[in-house]
């Protein structure tokens, strides 16, 4: 058993002999549950253990078949199943493949998972699916990527984006892209060639080219912020000190008990965090622990946790009990997050100071006060909203969502200035060559055509399970 578990621990991406299953559907009670098999013999291990093994074998692709999950040794049956069965290359990893479709509860999930472990399969890593269908040629990593995207689609725009990433609409731009690189490049080694001939019409077509290279690289950086919020949500974090009713506000805005309300201070320790829609926005609303350090370990994992999601918020809810006033470190914390929204808690209650400047008072007791409120959280979305849209075009544009695509964007585009700045120095036309094959590089990561191996395995790592 040890050995066995270890061998399947070691297992890496780059094993695709191996047929791979996992469960596709959360692990909980549904009336569905979907396990997933993908390998050259998975048509054959799933017969072994089928009522009608001759049925699935002479299966064509894309045809579902009737009959029983059994223990082949016992005989003894697990679940009656229908199971979807695909011919290479024509399925989603280009390999054979079953899914099978059981009743929805872990119980029998979990006891033909690992019947087919047994009879051969090999639990599939994280995104192992998508990596095989990559591998496979069947998608590049900016479509990889959209499934996984897709698949954590919280709202609408996160939808509707992923959904265009994965048509294609993303990597059309990036191929156009690089193949203004490649025509650059291209020139310059017919002029390597035959030095004789380079003449100002052809510097001239070079820069121009080299120019809209730069031009697509920046929108589509600039689209980025925007991109992100619209796939992530806007997060909204509410802070301040033990007690100054942040959980009060959170119920509130999630208009549930969610969050344990107590008047004793330091109860909230780790974070809490919600989906609310406000406005046309989804909001990731995250309850934080008290950013005061007690010593208490808990605890101070919890403050160094805020802090952290303080410093990504798109707007940051900052309370304060109007009964207690300020202190110290609600002082240090308006000179640190100054954009922050200052709320001045517990407004309803008579011995509530008079709220200082800059401060508004609310109650989180109260739900006629939120009107107010909510019109200023929604403002403080939308000016949130506008500084990541000065790309314009918002709505038709093609938009960038992950930071890695982000990063290699930025790197190619600084590769291009390079090579602008190398040949404006005329430098020689290695030099330049060399800069503009370096930013089509970039490209290339992006897209997964020269990505390394280690950057694989971190991409789909962080894929679901199943997919
Ligand atoms: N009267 C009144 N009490 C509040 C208000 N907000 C919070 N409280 C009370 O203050 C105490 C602490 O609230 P809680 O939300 O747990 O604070 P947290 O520690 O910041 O999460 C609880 O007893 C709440 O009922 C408010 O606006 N008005
Ligand atoms: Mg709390």
């Amino acid at each position: 058993m040890e050995a066995l578990s270890y061998s399947r621990m070691s297992r890496t991406y780059f094993d695709r002999a191996e047929p791979i299953a996992a469960l596709a559907t959360p692990e909980g009670r549904s009336a569905l549950a979907v396990i997933r098999t993908s390998g050259e013999k998975a048509i054959d291990i799933v017969a072994s253990c089928f009522s009608q093994p001759q049925r699935l074998l002479d299966a064509h692709g894309y045809q579902a078949v009737y009959g029983w999950i059994l223990d082949p040794v016992s005989r003894e049956p697990l679940d009656e199943v229908v199971a979807l069965v695909f011919r290479a290359p024509h399925s989603f990893t280009g390999e054979d493949a079953v899914e099978i479709m059981c009743h929805g509860s872990p119980a029998v999930a979990r006891r033909v998972l690992d019947l087919l472990y047994a009879q051969g399969f090999s639990p599939a890593l994280q995104g192992e699916f998508s990596f095989r269908a990559f591998a496979e040629g069947k998608t590049d990593l900016v479509r990889a990527e959209a499934i996984n995207e897709l698949t954590y689609a919280s709202c609408e725009a996160a939808r509707h984006d992923a959904l265009q990433r994965l048509s294609g609409a993303l990597s059309r731009k990036l191929e156009e892209i690089r193949s203004l690189m490649i025509d650059v490049l291209a020139d310059i080694n017919a002029r390597l060639d035959y030095p004789e001939n380079e003449g100002p019409e052809e510097t001239g077509r070079w820069i121009q080219l080299m120019r809209r290279a730069q031009d697509e690289l920046a929108d589509l950086i600039k689209s980025y912020p925007g991109g992100r919020l619209r796939q992530e949500g806007l997060l909204v974090v509410i802070a301040g000190r033990p007690n100054a009713g942040k959980s009060s506000l959170f119920n509130l805005l999630v208009r549930e008990e969610r969050a344990i309300v107590s008047p004793e201070p330091g109860t909230t320790r780790d974070w809490l965090e919600s989906w609310i829609s406000i406005g046309d926005f989804a909001v990731r609303l995250v309850d934080t622990a008290g950013l005061r350090n007690s010593g208490n370990s808990i605890e101070a994992e919890g403050v160094r946790r805020s802090h952290s999601l303080l410093s990504r918020a798109d707007v940051i809810l900052y309370l304060v009990d109007g009964t207690v006033g300020l202190d110290d470190e609600d002082r240090n914390f308006v000179a640190r997050y100054s954009r922050a929204l200052f709320l001045w808690n517990k407004a309803d209650l008579p011995l509530c100071m008079p709220a200082p400047p800059v401060w508004t008072a609310v109650s989180a007791k109260d739900v006629r006060s939120f009107g107010n409120f909510e019109a200023m959280l929604m403002d403080a979305l939308r000016s949130s909203v506008q500084e990541a849209q000065v790309a314009g075009n918002y709505e038709t544009q093609v938009r960038v969502a992950s930071e890695r695509q982000e990063r290699l964007l930025t790197q190619a585009r600084e590769a291009l200035s390079q090579a602008m700045e190398a040949h404006t120095a005329e430098a020689g036309l290695d030099l330049v060559a060399l800069h503009i094959r370096e930013s089509a590089e970039c490209i290339g990561e992006i897209t997964g055509d020269i990505t390394p191996d280690e950057v694989l395995e971190r991409v789909f790592g962080t894929f679901c399970l199943g997919k």
